[in-house]
């Protein structure tokens, strides 16, 4: 990913390189999928591995150690002299060909938290990629509009495993989309609903509202507590722009919002706010929005993110390259403050978002965190809820975010944890 680890992982492989030059040193993921030529650009990168991984790792090591020819490594970025080749992505392999993941490996303790969840929650991801292509995202990149997911007997088998060896009670199903076929979805819901196991994960707004009520009473019979979608925008002019694709709109957005409520799941609505053309306009509409939301469902989540560029042609990026938007060239560039802060997707240094922009954002979003606090956060007890809500409850009812000095002093006090950051 990029973002804070960055800096880590140059400085890593820089002193392993000159430690060791003979080593070989691989990159994979979403920033080198998307930045490959400003990774291999670094002399002590040698191999980009784009989009899915583990095949072309395997494939990889055996070429390095066999020597197999580079060239039959898919989805390989590598340096030929000069020259950088990129080797075409393969057919991604079903993923119930693939192993099961050896946890016995990893010490799990680390990797089993207490949370909203549960007291030992861990992360699986049942599939892989997402057939839409939103202007925003950086699944596009990865994917190419293909999934592919674990069927629900592969599924159950892993859930089982981790409940009965580790005592897992809570699971965030980490897929860029798990909801996207209804059977497996209520064939998976079924087979583990003995299991005891709370879970969460991310879907559509129009591919959840388009579910049968028997799946939705399926999935909160098997545990799930919350639910994670991009509602991104207020209207469906701005979700067309962000090329949202089916049959999304704010309207449906609002329903989702009630449907779950009825289905006591919590929905986790993420927006991506102050997109080109009219980034002002855009901020203020989505305030009123979400105040509707809230009204619908009070426990509703709300995620705020700014447009952040992804490299893909047409669309948005286009519009933030005619605005001056540029991506650095060199690793060098990129672990720089001010793109590692441009990774956090908070809005610092683009273009169509000055500053007054930014600050109401932070302003409006100190002010809901406040009157509705997150129901993620079980270190907030009824009194400190009590608390913010009481402190912000004025500014709420007359909409004046402005200079929220009181409540950041507050926060700092009440220690309150964004879900964004923490896994929510
Ligand atoms: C879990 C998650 C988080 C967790 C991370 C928890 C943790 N401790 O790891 C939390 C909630 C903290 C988080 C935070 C953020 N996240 Co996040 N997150 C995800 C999520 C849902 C899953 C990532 C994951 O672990 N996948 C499982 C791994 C196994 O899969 P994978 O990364 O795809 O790896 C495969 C290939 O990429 C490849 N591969 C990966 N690494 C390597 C390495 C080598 C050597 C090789 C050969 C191959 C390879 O092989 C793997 C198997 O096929 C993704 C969306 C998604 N579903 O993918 C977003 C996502 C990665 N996050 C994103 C963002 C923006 C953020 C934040 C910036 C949000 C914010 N404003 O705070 C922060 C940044 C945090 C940071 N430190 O950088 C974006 C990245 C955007 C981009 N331009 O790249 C994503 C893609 C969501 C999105 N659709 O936009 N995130």
């Amino acid at each position: 990913m990029p973002g804070p680890q960055l800096p880590q992982a140059v400085e890593v492989c820089r002193r392993v390189k000159t430690a060791l030059p003979h080593v070989p040193i691989v990159w994979g993921g979403y920033f080198p999928t998307q930045h490959t030529r400003a990774v291999l650009r670094a002399p002590y990168v040698d191999f980009v591995v784009r989009s899915q991984g583990e095949r072309a790792l395997a494939q990889l090591v055996d070429v390095l150690r066999g020597g197999g020819i580079l060239n039959a490594v898919g989805g390989l970025s590598w340096k030929a002299g000069e020259k950088i080749v990129d080797n075409p992505v393969q057919a991604l392999p079903s993923l119930d060909d693939l192993p099961d993941l050896p946890y016995h490996r990893v010490p799990m303790e680390r990797y089993i938290q207490p949370n909203y969840l549960g007291r030992r929650t861990t992360a699986h991801n049942t599939s892989f990629g997402c057939p839409f292509a939103c202007s925003f995202c950086a699944v596009v990149a990865m994917a190419n509009r293909r999934w592919i997911a674990q069927s629900p007997a592969r599924v159950e088998r892993v859930l089982r495993h981790l409940v009965s060896t580790y005592g897992v009670d809570g699971v965030q199903m980490h897929d860029m989309d798990f909801f996207i076929s209804e059977a497996r979805v209520a064939e998976i819901a079924d087979r583990i609903a003995d299991l005891g196991v709370s879970w969460w994960a991310l879907g559509r707004v129009d591919t959840l509202m388009h579910y049968s009520d028997a799946t939705w009473r399926a999935m909160v019979r098997s545990g799930l507590k919350m639910l994670f979608s991009g509602a991104e925008a207020a209207s469906d002019a701005a979700l067309a722009r962000m090329n949202k694709g089916g049959k999304a709109s704010a309207s449906l957005t609002l329903e989702l919002a009630r449907r779950m409520r009825e289905f006591g799941v919590v929905p986790e609505f993420s927006f991506v706010l102050g997109s080109p053309p009219d980034p002002l306009g855009d901020v203020a509409a989505t305030f009123e929005f979400i105040r509707r939301i809230k009204r619908i469902n009070p426990a509703a989540e709300i995620i705020l993110y700014t447009y952040t560029p992804v490299p893909l042609e047409g669309g948005l990026y286009d519009e933030a390259k005619r605005r001056g938007f540029a991506f650095p060239e060199t690793l060098e560039e990129w672990v720089s403050p001010a793109w590692q802060q441009l990774a956090l997707r908070r809005g610092e240094g683009l273009p169509w978002l000055d500053r007054e922009i930014r600050r109401r954002i932070r302003n409006f979003e100190r002010v809901v965190n406040a009157f509705y606090p997150t129901t993620t956060d079980v270190t907030l007890t009824a009194w400190r809820r009590g608390l913010l809500k009481l402190a912000s409850g004025w500014r709420y009812a007359l909409q004046c975010y402005g200079a929220p000095y009181e409540l950041r002093a507050l926060h700092h006090v009440i220690r309150y944890q964004r879900p964004e950051t923490t896994g929510f």
